[in-house]
C-alpha cells in the first residue's frame, strides 16, 4: 500500500466519526500522491504524514452563560491548534449550531495549506462553539464572548493564536472578545484580527475574503483568455463573504442575480442592489428574503436549489457541502464555466471530481478563500509595528497576494503533470512549505 493510502486507511480508523475531517483529509492526501512518492522514505522516516495530520492540541471547554431570561445556558468551546510549523496558529472562530469537533478539525486542516498559500507566516488553527447568535440580544451575545474568553485567553496570544471571525463572528463580536481578553491579561496586544478600525483593525480586512475571492477569480479567468466583465454570477450566502465578493464582482462589471440564507434565496435579474442587501444583513441582522419584499424585479424562493439559476460563474459563499454532484451537474447544463469557492469545502468531493473532470475552471477554497486570511496576517503586521496602513496599501497587497496564490497554484498543478488542475495545485503548493518546515525542525 502506498504511504499515502497507508496514512488515509489510519486515519479513517482513528476518526470514524469525523465525517467532515476525513473529507478534507482524502482531498489533500490524493493530491499529494505524486510529490508524496517522489520524497516517499524521507516522509516515511520523519513521520510526515503521520504528523500532519494529527492536531498539536484540541482545546475544549464549557462555556456556561445567563440569557436575558435569567436562565443559565451552557455550550462547548474549542481551539483547534492545528500545525505552527510556519508561524503562530492562525484562523477563525465560528459560532453555528452545529460546530463540533469534525467540523472544527476540517476547517483547521483546511487552513494549515491555506495560510502557507498567502506566503505570510502563519500556521492553521480553527475554533468555536456550538452558541447559535441567530435571535440573541446583544447583551447575550456578549456575555457569550465574554464567557468563552474567559477560558479562551490562556490559550492564546500575539506569537502564539491569533484567532478571527468565520460564520457567526464578525465585528461585534470580535470586539466584545477583545474586551475580554484585555481586562483579564491587561495586555494590549494584536491577538485577534478583524477588529475595529478603533482599536488595532486593518482596513480592508472586512472586504478581505470576497474581494481576494474576485481577484483570484479574475487571474484564473484572465489566463484562460477571458473576463469577468458582462458575466453572470450567482453567488450563495449572504455573510461577510458574500457581500464583498459581490462588490467586487459587481465593480468589475459583472452581474449578481442571486443570494442566499439557510432559509432560501433570492433571484434579482435586474442585478443585486447591494446597498439593501447590507442594510438587511449587516445593520438589521434579517432574512435575505426581504430584499424580494422591497424589490420589484426579485423574487424569493424557500429551500435550497440556488445553483439552478443559470449563470456563467459560480460562488459558493455560505458553508461546507452545500454543493453536491446534482448541483455541479446542473451548473454545467445551464452553461456556468467557472467556480470559485469562497466558503470553505463548499463542494461535496464528487462535485469537486465533477469540476476537475468537466474542465470547469474551479478555484478550491483554500486558494480562493485565502485573501481572508492574508490580511489578517497584514492586521498582525500593521499591530507589530504599531502602524495603519491605508485601505490603498492593504487593498493592494492583498491583490498582489491574490495573483500569486493564483500563479503558485497554476504552477504546482503543472509541474505535477496535472496542468489546470487547481485542486492539486493549491493543495501541492501549501503542502511543500509546511513539509519543508516540519523536517526542519525535527519530531515535534
Ligand atoms: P457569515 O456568518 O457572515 O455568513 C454566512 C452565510 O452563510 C449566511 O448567509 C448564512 O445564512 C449562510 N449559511 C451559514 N450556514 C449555513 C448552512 N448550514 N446552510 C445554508 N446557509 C448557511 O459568515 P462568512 O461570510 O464569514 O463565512 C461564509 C463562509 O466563508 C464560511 O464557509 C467560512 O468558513 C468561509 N470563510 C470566511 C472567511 C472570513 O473572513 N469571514 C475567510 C475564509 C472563508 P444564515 O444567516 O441563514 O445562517
Ligand atoms: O477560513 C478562514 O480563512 C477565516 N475564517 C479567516 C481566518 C483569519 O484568521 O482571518
Amino acid at each position: 500500500m502506498s504511504y499515502v493510502d497507508e496514512i488515509y486507511a489510519q486515519v479513517a480508523k482513528k476518526n470514524e466519526h469525523e465525517p467532515e475531517f476525513l473529507q478534507a483529509v482524502k482531498e489533500v492526501l490524493e493530491s499529494l500522491k505524486p510529490v508524496i512518492e517522489q520524497n516517499e522514505e524521507t516522509y516515511r522516516k520523519a513521520g510526515l504524514l503521520e504528523r500532519m495530520v494529527e492536531p498539536e492540541r484540541i482545546i475544549s471547554f464549557r462555556v456556561p452563560w445567563v440569557d436575558d431570561a435569567g436562565n443559565v445556558q451552557v455550550n462547548r468551546g474549542y481551539r483547534v491548534q492545528f500545525n505552527s510549523a510556519i508561524g503562530p496558529y492562525k484562523g477563525g472562530l465560528r459560532l453555528h449550531p452545529s460546530v463540533n469537533q469534525s467540523i472544527l478539525k476540517f476547517l483547521g486542516f483546511e487552513q494549515v495549506f491555506k495560510n502557507s498559500l498567502t506566503g505570510l507566516p502563519i500556521g492553521g488553527g480553527k475554533g468555536g462553539s456550538d452558541f447559535d447568535p441567530k435571535g440573541k440580544s446583544d447583551r447575550e451575545v456578549m456575555a457569550f464572548c465574554q464567557s468563552f474568553m474567559t477560558e479562551l485567553y490562556r490559550h492564546i496570544g500575539a506569537d502564539c493564536d491569533v484567532p478571527a471571525g468565520d460564520i457567526g463572528v464578525g465585528g461585534r463580536e470580535i470586539g466584545y472578545l477583545y474586551g475580554q481578553y484585555k481586562r483579564i491579561t491587561g495586555l494590549y496586544e494584536g491577538v485577534l484580527t478583524g477588529k475595529g478600525l478603533t482599536y488595532g483593525g486593518s482596513l480592508a480586512r472586512k472586504e478581505a475574503t470576497g474581494y481576494g475571492l474576485i481577484y483570484i477569480l479574475d487571474e484564473m479567468l484572465k489566463n484562460a483568455g477571458k473576463e469577468l466583465a458582462g458575466k453572470t454570477v450567482v453567488i450563495s450566502g449572504s455573510g461577510n463573504v458574500a457581500i464583498y465578493a459581490c462588490e467586487k464582482a459587481q465593480e468589475h462589471g459583472a452581474k449578481v442575480i442571486a443570494l442566499s440564507d439557510s432559509n432560501g434565496y433570492i433571484v434579482d435579474p435586474e442585478g443585486i442592489q447591494l446597498d439593501l442587501v447590507k442594510e438587511i444583513k449587516e445593520v438589521k441582522r434579517g432574512r435575505i428574503k426581504e430584499y424580494a419584499d422591497a424589490v420589484a424585479s426579485a423574487s424569493y424562493h424557500e429551500g435550497k436549489g440556488i445553483w439552478s439559476v443559470p449563470c456563467d460563474i459560480a460562488l459558493p459563499c455560505a458553508t461546507q457541502n452545500e454543493l453536491n454532484l446534482e448541483d455541479a451537474q446542473c451548473l454545467k447544463k445551464n452553461g456556468c464555466f467557472a467556480v470559485a469557492e469562497g466558503a470553505n469545502m463548499p463542494s461535496t468531493l464528487d462535485a469537486t471530481n465533477y469540476f476537475v473532470s468537466e474542465g470547469i475552471l474551479y478555484m478550491p477554497a483554500k486558494a480562493a478563500n485565502a485573501g481572508g486570511v492574508a490580511t489578517s496576517a497584514l492586521e498582525m503586521s500593521q499591530n507589530s509595528e504599531r502602524q495603519s496602513w491605508t485601505f490603498a496599501e492593504v487593498d493592494a497587497k492583498l491583490k498582489d497576494i491574490m495573483v500569486n496564490i493564483y500563479h503558485k497554484t497554476a504552477d504546482a498543478a503543472k509541474r505535477c503533470g496535472h496542468e489546470g488542475n487547481f485542486v492539486v495545485g493549491a493543495n501541492v503548493a501549501g503542502f511543500e512549505k509546511v513539509a519543508d518546515a516540519m523536517l526542519a525542525q525535527g519530531i515535534c
